[in-house]
């Protein structure tokens, strides 16, 4: 047979797949004309494409044989229930092994602690084998095939699995596939100057075509890395380096490297992972003259990605990271003919960054203007909510929206950075600029959780009524990423409000990265003293306790597209409605620090003049005008 027409036809591949089982037949036979079809839209001209097919084909095959009886009855399961990551019973939370407890068994012995905070879902940041000093927080992968060593064997991470599963909880892997380590064996080879392995990046003899590239692209990281190519000086080379100059772009126009990056998924969906987090996709394919982020080839790329996966391991699930502007961010859900194929779950990254410029103004007039110019995205998919985790806060806030309201976007940018980052106008927040761009003085925010919301300087001025504002503006931010329908993640170390970290200056290989400034060891002690002593921490953890509790029990916060932000004219509150059938929730948010009032209007049919508060358990009577104080939330079913 041609080589070319081989592409297109499944019983050449087939004729040697001995694999039974109707199941997998079926999901190959349903997928391989688009995946066909992609492929060819991709690496028509590619040197490599019938080889690096061939090798995809066999690897789905292999990888279907070594999946265990077990993940295969997961999976059926899961397909049968395709929106169990967006129900109200799921809470995530995202940790680092060694900052959390030292290894993977040390997290291991930790589950019931997850599971009485009622944590089921765990996003493992990244656990593969990194260089020593310079990886980027694990995101410079030396080896994907194997476990960071600090943190215990193959066999420790099976263990900890297989816990895992007995505790019905999931696991959520990081998986770096924009770049990896220099010093990945990739890498090593390249330098050699093995035009195999050369081709596994972007390699160029001068800085012609990397002029042209950056030309239109952004810098990432325009303080400490700043351009998109490191020198080599041992072959007077450029490569291309996006992020850190030790984390090489791999080059998905080499079909070579697609087919590796999906056998190592694979590989790991055979481990058990429930979840990829796929990191740093918007910018797996460059252009030159293109701004090259979310491209369309990068869509393309992770319809293969789901494709390959769901023959395989239908059960599992992938997040967009992709953290673009709305309008952007909604097609990672899949859009066109293969739209709901390509990520089921994406970063609510434009909330985020909102409930943080609405705590420092106290106005929620661009949260709301902004979250109805969201586009709906597909059924069964789902954003992950959240508040802080352990990258920085970009002010990406779109420009025309903030003009609209009469606000300069640049003024008003530097003034939310004024007020997290010095104290402005006597804030609360003890955060710090990170990635300043010179010119305009624009940056992003690192800083905890306890940091921005101002529990670090109560607890430094030893405030009590600042330690109560604190909490409250804590309380405020989980209980609407806890309401707001999706997965909420929880970063680790906020359920105790840990303070920011500043010993990482004292480390050569962090302090160039104040990201390190919300990234903690957990401190166990004041768990410990949370039954018996009423501490501030303690009151941090119970209320959210409480909260997740009650979001379990409430179908109306499971993600089925019921949103409805309610337009209401006091900017202090942010007010939303959510549905399931007939469970309808009122979700009322205080964003500023003024006590206020809201009115009976504001609820469609209100039935008598009763609502139920799921917070106090309680009935509310709702008057004509009904008070809310500051930072105050109230969950409302009707
Ligand atoms: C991700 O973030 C990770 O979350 C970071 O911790 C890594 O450093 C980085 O990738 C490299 O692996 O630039 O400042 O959407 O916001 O992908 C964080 C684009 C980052 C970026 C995001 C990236």
């Amino acid at each position: 047979m041609q080589q070319a027409e081989k592409l297109s036809k499944l019983n050449f591949f087939l004729d040697d797949v001995k694999v039974n089982d109707k199941n997998f037949h079926l999901r190959l036979g349903a997928n391989f004309p688009i995946i066909s079809d992609i492929y060819q839209k991709l690496y028509a001209y590619s040197p490599h494409k019938e080889e690096a097919f061939e090798l995809l084909m066999l690897s789905l095959v292999k990888n279907f044989e070594e999946r265990s009886a077990l993940q295969k009855k997961r999976d059926l399961t899961r397909v049968a229930n395709p929106n169990w990551y967006s129900s109200e019973k799921i809470v995530g939370m995202m940790l680092y092994v060694d900052l959390f407890d030292t290894d993977f068994n040390g997290l291991k012995e930790k589950i019931p602690y997850l599971r009485n905070l009622g944590i089921n879902t765990v996003h493992l940041m990244p656990f593969l084998d990194v260089p020593e000093f310079e990886n980027d927080g694990g995101y410079a992968v030396r080896n994907y095939r194997e476990v960071n060593p600090k943190f215990g064997t193959m066999k420790d991470f099976e263990a900890l699995v297989k816990e895992f599963q007995k505790n019905d909880m999931n696991l959520i892997m990081d998986f770096v596939l924009n770049h990896c380590a220099d010093q990945h064996q990739w890498a090593v080879e390249a330098r050699k100057g093995n035009p195999k392995y050369k081709d596994f990046f972007y390699f160029f003899p001068d800085r012609n075509l990397p002029n042209a590239y950056e030309r239109t692209m952004i810098e990432i990281f325009p303080d400490t890395s700043p351009g998109n190519f490191t020198y080599l000086p041992e072959s007077d080379q450029w490569v291309m380096t996006l992020f850190y100059g030790y984390q090489w772009d791999l080059n998905y126009k080499n079909p070579m490297v697609l087919v590796e990056m999906i056998d190592t998924m694979l590989f790991w969906s055979n481990k058990g992972i429930d979840i990829f987090r796929l990191d740093a996709v918007a910018f797996m394919w460059k252009e030159i003259g293109k701004f090259s982020q979310n491209l369309p080839e990068v869509h393309l790329l992770l319809q293969l990605f789901k494709l390959c996966g769901q023959i395989v391991a239908p059960g599992v699930g992938y997040i967009a990271e992709a953290i673009v502007a709305p309008e952007e961010i909604i097609k990672y859900f899949g859009e066109g003919l293969a739209q709901g194929d390509e990520c089921d779950i994406a970063y609510n990254a434009n909330f985020m960054a909102l409930s943080w410029e609405a705590l420092a103004t106290g106005n929620t007039n661009l949260l709301k203007k902004s979250m109805n110019a969201v586009p709906k995205k597909p059924r069964n998919t789902t954003w992950i909510n959240y508040a802080r985790c352990h990258d920085d806060i970009g002010l990406g806030f779109d420009d025309k929206l903030v003009t609209e309201l009469g606000l300069d976007s640049l003024q008003h940018r530097l003034y939310i950075l004024k007020h997290y980052c010095d104290g402005f106008n006597g804030s609360f927040a003890l955060g710090q600029r990170f990635m300043i761009e010179h010119e305009t003085g624009n940056a992003r925010i690192s800083g905890s959780m306890a940091a921005l919301c101002g529990f670090e300087k109560a607890m430094k001025e030893n405030n009590e009524n600042e330690f109560q504002l604190a909490i409250k503006r804590i309380n405020l931010q989980h209980a609407v990423i806890l309401s707001l329908g999706g997965l909420p993640m929880i970063y680790s170390g906020d359920e105790v409000a840990l303070p920011n970290n500043y010993d990482y200056l004292n480390d050569e290989s962090k302090k160039y990265d104040n990201r390190w400034l919300h990234r903690s060891k957990m401190n166990w002690s004041l768990v410990e003293n949370i039954k018996d002593t009423p501490s501030a921490e303690a009151l941090v953890y119970k209320r959210l306790k409480q909260l997740i509790e009650i979001r379990k029990q409430t179908p109306a916060f499971a993600d089925s597209n019921d949103l409805e932000y309610i337009d209401y004219e006091n900017t202090h509150l942010l007010v939303y409605k959510k549905t399931d059938n007939k469970d309808v929730v009122y979700v009322i948010a205080n964003f500023s620090g003024f006590d206020t009032f809201f009115e009976s209007s504001l609820f469609a049919n209100l039935n008598g003049n009763k609502l139920f508060n799921l917070l106090t358990e309680s009935e509310m009577e709702i008057n004509e005008k009904n008070f809310i104080s500051a930072y105050d939330v109230l969950w409302l079913r009707e």
